[in-house]
C-alpha cells in the first residue's frame, strides 16, 4: 500500500509523538513518580506505531507493555493516556489500572494484563468471536521475545493456524527479558522460525524502519481478512533502557547501549521523509513544538484530574 504525502506526515507526528511522550513519562517518574512502574518503550516506538497506522476503527489492537504507540495510533487521545498513567478517575480504566490494563473498547483497543504472555491468547479469544461473528475486522497484538517462550505463544498460534484466525501476532524482539538476553532462554535465533511449526508465514523484519513493519502488517492483515489465518512477525528491535524505570541496566555494558542509539526509528524516519522532500527542517521544528504542547497540556489535564473515589472501588467488577 502506499502511502500518501499526507499520511507520511501524520506517522511521523504519531512517531514523534510516542518518542516525546515517553521521554516525558520517564521524566516525571525519575522526579515525582507515579502510581506504576513505567517501562520505557525508547528505540522500539516503530513497531506501535508502523503496526497500527491505517488500521479500520473496528480493527483491534491488544498492545504490550511498551507499546503505548498502539493506543495513540489507534485514535486514543493524549490527555486520557496521561491522565492513566497518573492513574485518575479520567484515565481509560476510570483510575482503577494504569498503562497495563487500560483499553478503549470504541476504538478497538483490547486491554492486556500484567502477566507476560497471557495477553496472546485474549487477542485470540477476540479475534474467534470476530470469526464468529462473521466479520472481517482484525486483531493485532504486541509482546516480547520472553512472551514468545511461554505456553501461552504455543496454544494461541496453534489455535489460530488451525480455525484460521484474522489475528497477526506481533513480537517485539528486543533480544531482552528483563536481564535474560535472548540466548539464555531460546536456542534459535529467529522467533519467526517457530511459525513453520504452525503451519503459518513467520516473517522477520527491521522493526527500526517503519515503513518496512508497516508494508509487513499491511500484508498480514490483507491475509488475516481475507480468511487465511495468521502470521507471525518478528521485529528486531533494541531496547534503550532498562527493563523499567527501577531498573539500572546494570547487566549490559555501556558501548552496548551507546551503539543501540545510533540506529534511532525516529531519525531514520525523518533522515527518509527529508531526503524524499516530504519533510522540511522548517516543518520538523513546528510539529516538535505542537507534539511539546499536546504533551503539556495532558500532564496538566492529568494532574488536574481527581483520584477515583475509594466508594467506586466495587463498580465495574463483575461475577457470575
Ligand atoms: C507470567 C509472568 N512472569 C514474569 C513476569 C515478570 N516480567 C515482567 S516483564 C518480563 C519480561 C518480558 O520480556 P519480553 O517478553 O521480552 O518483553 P520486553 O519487556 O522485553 O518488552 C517479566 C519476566 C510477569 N509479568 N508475568
Ligand atoms: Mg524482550
Amino acid at each position: 500500500m502506499t502511502l500518501s504525502n499526507e499520511e507520511l506526515l501524520e506517522m511521523y507526528r504519531l512517531l514523534l509523538f510516542a518518542r516525546r511522550n515517553d521521554e516525558k513519562i520517564c521524566e516525571i517518574y525519575a522526579s515525582r513518580g507515579l502510581p506504576e512502574l513505567h517501562h520505557s518503550s525508547l528505540g522500539e516506538e516503530a513497531i506501535a506505531v508502523g503496526t497500527t497506522f491505517k488500521l479500520r476503527q473496528d480493527d483491534y489492537v491488544l498492545p504490550s507493555l511498551r507499546a503505548r504507540g498502539m493506543f495513540y495510533t489507534k485514535g486514543v487521545s493524549a490527555n486520557l493516556m496521561m491522565a492513566g498513567m497518573f492513574g485518575k478517575k479520567t484515565g481509560p480504566a476510570g483510575g482503577k489500572a494504569t498503562s497495563h490494563h487500560m483499553g478503549d473498547l470504541k476504538l478497538g483497543v483490547l486491554p492486556g494484563t500484567g502477566l507476560i504472555g497471557s495477553s496472546i491468547p485474549i487477542a485470540t479469544g477476540a479475534a474467534l468471536g470476530i470469526k464468529q461473528m462473521g466479520k472481517d475486522s482484525v486483531v493485532i497484538t504486541t509482546f516480547g521475545d520472553g512472551a514468545s517462550s511461554r505456553g501461552d505463544f504455543h496454544e494461541s498460534l496453534n489455535l489460530a493456524s488451525v480455525w484460521k484466525l484474522p489475528i497477526v501476532f506481533v513480537c517485539e524482539n528486543n533480544a531482552y527479558a528483563i536481564g535474560t538476553c535472548q540466548q539464555k532462554q531460546m536456542a534459535i535465533q529467529n522467533v519467526a522460525d517457530r511459525a513453520p511449526g504452525y503451519g503459518i508465514p513467520g516473517v522477520i523484519v527491521d522493526g527500526n524502519d517503519i515503513i518496512a513493519v508497516f508494508e509487513a502488517t499491511q500484508r498480514a492483515v490483507a491475509r488475516a481478512r481475507a480468511g487465511e489465518g495468521p502470521t507471525l512477525l518478528e521485529c528486531k528491535t533494541k531496547r534503550w533502557r532498562g527493563h523499567s524505570e527501577n531498573d539500572k541496566d546494570l547487566y549490559r555494558c555501556a558501548q552496548e547501549t551507546a551503539a543501540m542509539r545510533s540506529d534511532c526509528p525516529v531519525k531514520r524516519f525523518e533522515a527518509y521523509l527529508l531526503e524524499k522532500g516530504v519533510l522540511s527542517e522548517k516543518m520538523v521544528s513546528i510539529m516538535e513544538m505542537q507534539v511539546q504542547k499536546i504533551i503539556d497540556e495532558s500532564v496538566k489535564f492529568a494532574e488536574e484530574s481527581p483520584f477515583p473515589a475509594p466508594e467506586e472501588a466495587l463498580g465495574d467488577v463483575f461475577s457470575l
